[in-house]
């Protein structure tokens, strides 16, 4: 059986990317009903908010499911209360360390899976237990790191001894056959499911993720140091304007206030901050979640048998 299958509980070795405000228990649920790991995001949330998604999730689905949770945010410790009590299946974190969580996490028989997106924090949480790793490669939307998954990807997994997930320029068949070949035992996919049916997020939003091509997406917050892939739109050229120009981090963040909403509620595509990976290009259709894992695996199924005599 595959490694990442045993660990996750789940058919197919795919975990829904966290995504901030867009991924809660409608998306989580059909997910994991689909036989991937769905994500509830608990960043930007509170502590009752997470309980109550969480217990609002276990009745849409019997399936196991996960929590991110997003280690820049001020709560992180009552987060982290939430997930031991209410015993979640899963935690995936982003944005940082979570080595000091994962006794606890541990203790309260959650496994636990940082995503990082170099080797050198991947090793570290390797040695303090982390069950697997995604290895989240630049091509990713949101907060990145500088290395392509293609490049980050056997570098992880020839640093670490626990299974490596692949993450970032994700979102058909052939890439996850990709991912395998780089030494990969699963991947973590955000974009396209942010089209998937069960997706909360706005239409517009969604517009914009189906309208998008390979150029689309652009890294914005270089200046600051913590650089997110969005779509290149009013807002993205404006942030990027003022990091030209050397503009202080007050004004940028101004400009950035509510941003985040505005594309997720409102579906704001010239200015709202829409997180995208750079695979957008490749997404071009709304679907139920279930039919995207399906139609994936199938598809990577299909190209290792197309391409076998390649070598
Ligand atoms: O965390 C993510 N993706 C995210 S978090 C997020 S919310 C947010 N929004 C705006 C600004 C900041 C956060 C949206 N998307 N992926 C995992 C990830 N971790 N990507 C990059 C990193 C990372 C980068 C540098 C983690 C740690 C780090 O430096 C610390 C170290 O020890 O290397």
């Amino acid at each position: 059986m595959n490694k990442v299958c045993e660990i996750l509980g789940t058919e197919y070795p795919i975990i829904q990317g966290a995504m901030a405000w867009i991924a809660e228990g409608n998306l989580a649920s059909a997910v994991s009903n689909g036989g991937g790991l769905g994500i509830i995001a608990a960043g930007g949330r509170d502590a009752e908010w997470l309980r109550a998604e969480i217990r609002r999730t276990r009745e849409l689905t019997d399936k196991p499911f996960g929590v991110n949770i997003m280690l820049l945010a001020p709560n992180v410790d009552e987060l982290m209360d939430v997930v031991c009590e209410e015993k979640v299946a899963v935690v995936t974190t982003g944005a940082g360390n979570p080595g000091k969580y994962i006794p606890k996490l541990k203790e309260a028989g959650i496994k636990v899976i940082p995503v990082v997106a170099n080797v050198t924090l991947a090793i570290r949480v390797a040695r303090a237990g982390a069950d697997a790793i995604v290895a989240e490669g630049t091509e990713a939307g949101g907060h990145i790191g500088e290395t392509t998954t293609m490049a980050l990807v056997p570098q992880m997994v020839d640093a670490v001894d626990c299974p490596v997930i692949a993450a970032g320029g994700i979102a058909d068949g052939r890439g996850i056959a990709a991912a395998y070949m780089l030494g990969a035992d699963g991947v973590q996919i955000g974009t396209r499911f942010l089209v998937a049916d069960e997706c909360i997020v706005h239409p517009g939003y969604k517009g914009a993720i189906l309208k998008a091509k390979d150029s689309s997406t652009v890294a914005t917050g270089r200046s600051t140091g913590h650089p997110v892939r969005v779509i290149k739109n009013k807002l993205a050229k404006k942030i990027l304007r003022l990091e030209a120009e050397n503009a202080d981090e007050e004004q940028i963040n101004q400009l950035c206030t509510g941003t985040l909403a505005a594309a997720v509620r409102d579906g704001d595509a010239d200015n709202g901050n829409i997180m995208s990976g750079q695979i957008a290009g490749l997404v071009k259709k709304e679907q139920p979640a279930a039919e995207i894992i399906e139609e994936m695996f199938k598809e990577a199924a299909d190209v290792f048998a197309s391409r076998k005599g390649i070598i």
